[in-house]
């Protein structure tokens, strides 16, 4: 049974994964036998990214290419399965927030988070699933949020996004479950990575109260999802589709607590 989570012969692009979460995704995914392959809008953060991950002694392959951009994903697409091989695992990690009451969003700001975290996976995903679909077999994770189920405030485009990019998860799994393409998502909670450095730091109002609002009394390491996507890239979740795993510490579990008590 444990062999079917081994991924040795995939090749998994993992988007915008040269540090945080998209690193830890595609670190685990590379323990687990797979080759990593990663994009980045960056040349300066794709270089770093790469030595990064040789220094954890993983080869892992660059392309640089905007997931929002179509023609930069067709060929970006197009060059790694030529260059690397057939893409048998694909992770839509990229994404960004803004954190504006809103009331006062100026709506590029909302339509920018919008095309990287919703209309990036769809364009990843379509292209890549072409070739799944060819193949008849592939696995798509979505990387969602806590704000695929909650809001907050100052978060409208980001939560508009995530619940979107969950509904986006569950017809992916519709539409392509027939070709042999399992697609489902991750929601972590809070974790620690630059994403939310701004909210983080000690004294920050927000970082108490993510430590009470969350069960496990702390926020998540990136390495905390390792398990989780290694099992829904993997054969072992092979009739699994259309789910998101919350990876949260009890958030979603709970109304939460009165700071006062244990
Ligand atoms: P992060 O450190 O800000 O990493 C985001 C990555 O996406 C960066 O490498 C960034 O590249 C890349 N990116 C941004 N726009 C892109 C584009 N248009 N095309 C290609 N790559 C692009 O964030 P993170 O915390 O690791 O989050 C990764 C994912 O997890 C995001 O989807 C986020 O919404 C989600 N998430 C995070 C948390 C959390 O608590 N941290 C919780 C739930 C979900 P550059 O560095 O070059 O800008
Ligand atoms: C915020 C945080 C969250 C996390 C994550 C929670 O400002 O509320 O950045 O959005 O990044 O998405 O699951």
């Amino acid at each position: 049974m444990l062999d079917s989570f081994k991924l040795d012969g995939k090749v998994a692009l993992v988007t915008g994964a040269t540090h945080g979460i998209g690193m830890a995704i595609a670190s685990a995914l590379a323990e687990a036998g797979a080759q990593i392959v990663v994009n980045d809008i960056s040349k300066e953060n794709l270089d770093r990214g790469i030595a990064d991950y040789a220094k954890k002694g993983i080869d892992c392959k660059g392309y640089i290419f905007d997931v929002t951009d179509e023609a930069g994903v067709i060929a970006g697409v197009e060059q790694i399965e030529k260059e690397v091989g057939p893409i048998g695992i694909l992770v839509n990690n990229a994404g960004i927030i803004k954190r504006v009451p809103m009331q006062d969003m100026e709506v590029k700001d909302y339509r920018q988070v919008i095309d990287i975290d919703l209309v990036g996976p769809f364009i990843m995903g379509k292209y890549v699933g072409r070739k799944m679909i060819e193949r008849r077999e592939g696995k798509i994770i979505n990387i969602c949020s806590m704000m695929s189920e909650l809001g907050r405030n100052d978060v409208c485009a980001y939560a508009s996004a995530k619940g979107g990019l969950k509904m986006l998860t569950k017809n992916m799994a519709t539409e392509w479950a027939k070709f042999g393409i399992q697609t489902n998502g991750i929601g972590p909670g809070y974790f620690a990575t630059s994403q939310t450095e701004a909210i983080r730091v000690d004294g920050h109002p927000f970082n108490e109260f993510i430590i009470n609002r969350t069960p496990a009394a702390r926020w998540g390491n990136p390495e905390d999802l390792a398990g989780t996507a290694v099992f829904l890239a993997s054969k072992a979740s092979d009739f699994v589709n259309g789910h998101v795993v919350y990876v949260d510490g009890g958030i979603l579990a709970t109304i939460g607590k009165p700071s006062n008590e244990d």
